[in-house]
């Protein structure tokens, strides 16, 4: 129910103005301006004003209310209302409004209209996915229907860095960024050094592999081959040279594939050799060059050493030299049995001792059966008739029963002609034609048998 409200002001027609009447009013033809007292009590006006107001049969027309609002008549009274999409009270409304909008990063918006029931869409530039609602609504309640989308950039499938490689940087990459691949230290890449991740979700270029870094192909020197004779040029192969019979090897061999593509060293060359010419080798020993500067020398038979500078005859005059022989790398010498040729044990001891002029000589050192046995086969050949004895290097001088070899060394083996030994007096050892031994009086005069290292 509206309410009809009557105010009658007196004073000085300049106190209030005709617009602020017409305001509070709501329109001018509401509004009278009467010049004294008599108007309002005697004059025609006073019917004409209640006539005006109360008995309009249409309070609405003329509009009394904002131009965005509704007027409604109830009985002798009216309202107004601001329409939908406005806000006041009737008398004055204003357009209800949204928040102003701002593009989303990397995108944009279709206006920047926001006012009630404005619709706004929202697109994202090339290479970025709209995330979240399309487009909004400005709600009654001067709200968006929903928060604006973002635009998050399109992602490319994540890389796995070649074998012996690396890609940088490593994880989930977006458009617009790139990545770059890098081969491990004597690895080369096959393709492209990086690759962008492109608007459509898709890399730029394919991982690539890394192989390995070549090395220029070597051939093999001249009177020399390669091994293996072809391939193997990558990083880290070796090839291996070597030179035709005759020939030395100068320089490295074998050369490694570096990680630089480079050769460890230059190609050897191959030259003929003349470490065998003039022959090096003594006593007719055969030369053979075994590197680029080595050779060895194989001896004819009684002869050793590396030069085949050893030999038994060495110890000896020409004339003994028949009386000597070789078991296992030692010299092996049997002194001539003519009577003015014995020596008692200690003489026949000190002769050893001297031939070999300090290389260890001691009268025979008889400690192994094999040993026995070739004393036993030597003597076959050279003793025949008469029996004689020599002086081995084994006594019992020092104490009464305890056999020492001339080295020091005690007595283990054992080859005594008798079952033990008769010591009445006796204290130092030979060995007879037959090959047993026997304890004899050191004072007497035997033949002997000196042993001698074959090599010095
Ligand atoms: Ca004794």
């Amino acid at each position: 129910m509206g309410i009809t409200v009557f105010v009658v002001g007196v004073g000085e027609e300049s106190d209030i103005s005709q617009s602020t009447l017409e305001t509070i009013a709501g329109t001018p033809s509401r509004v009278f301006r009467l010049t004294d007292h008599d108007f309002l009590v005697d004059d025609q006006h006073p019917r004409d004003i209640r006539e005006t107001i109360c008995n309009a049969s249409n309070l609405c027309d003329p509009h009394p209310c904002h131009v965005n609002a509704t007027c409604r008549q109830t009985g002798g009274t009216f309202t107004c209302t601001c329409n939908v999409g406005f806000t006041g009270n009737g008398f004055t409304c204003t357009v209800v409004q949204c928040p102003a909008l701002t593009a989303p990063t990397n995108g944009a918006l279709s206006s920047n209209r926001r006012q009630y029931q404005d619709q706004v869409t929202f697109t994202c530039n090339t290479g970025y996915n709209l995330v979240g609602p399309t487009s909004v609504t400005c709600l009654i309640s001067g709200s968006w229907s929903a928060s604006p989308p973002t635009c998050n950039p399109v992602q490319c499938p994540l890389l796995t860095a070649p074998s012996n490689g690396a890609v940088s940087p490593t994880g989930q990459i977006s458009f617009p960024n790139a990545v770059s691949f890098t081969c491990n230290s004597g690895y080369v890449l096959n393709g492209a050094a990086s690759a962008m991740c492109q608007a459509n979700g898709q890399w730029s270029n394919p991982v690539h592999t890394c192989t390995r870094t070549p090395c220029p192909v070597l051939a093999a020197p001249t009177n020399g081959a390669r091994t293996p004779s072809t391939g193997s040029n990558l990083y880290q192969d070796q090839i291996s040279f070597n030179c035709n019979t005759g020939y030395v090897l100068n320089g490295v061999s074998p050369l490694t594939c570096q990680a630089t593509g480079t050769w460890s060293n230059a190609v050897p060359t191959c030259t003929h050799s003349n470490l065998c010419s003039p022959n090096p080798c003594q006593r007719q020993g055969t030369c053979t060059v075994t590197g680029p500067t080595t050779f060895t020398c194989t001896c004819n038979q009684r002869y050793s050493g590396h030069l085949c500078q050893y030999a038994c005859e060495d110890y000896f005059s020409s004339s003994e030299a028949s009386r000597y022989a070789v078991y296992d790398n030692m010299c092996y010498w049997f002194s001539p049995t003519k009577h003015r040729r014995s020596r008692k044990y200690t003489k026949a001891r000190a002769d050893c001792v001297a031939r070999s002029s300090g290389r260890g000589a001691t009268l025979a050192l008889i400690k192994d059966a094999d040993t026995q046995t070739f004393v036993e086969q030597y003597l076959g050949t050279i003793v025949s008739g008469s029996r004689r004895d020599y002086w081995i290097g084994l006594d019992d001088r020092a104490r009464e029963k305890h056999f020492k070899w001339n080295d020091g060394t005690a007595l283990v083996y054992q080859n005594w002609a008798r079952r033990r030994p008769l010591h009445r007096g006796k204290d130092c050892a030979g060995v007879m034609a037959s090959g047993k031994w026997d304890l004899y009086k050191c004072r007497q005069r035997k033949a002997y048998i000196c042993q001698m290292p074959r090599v010095w």
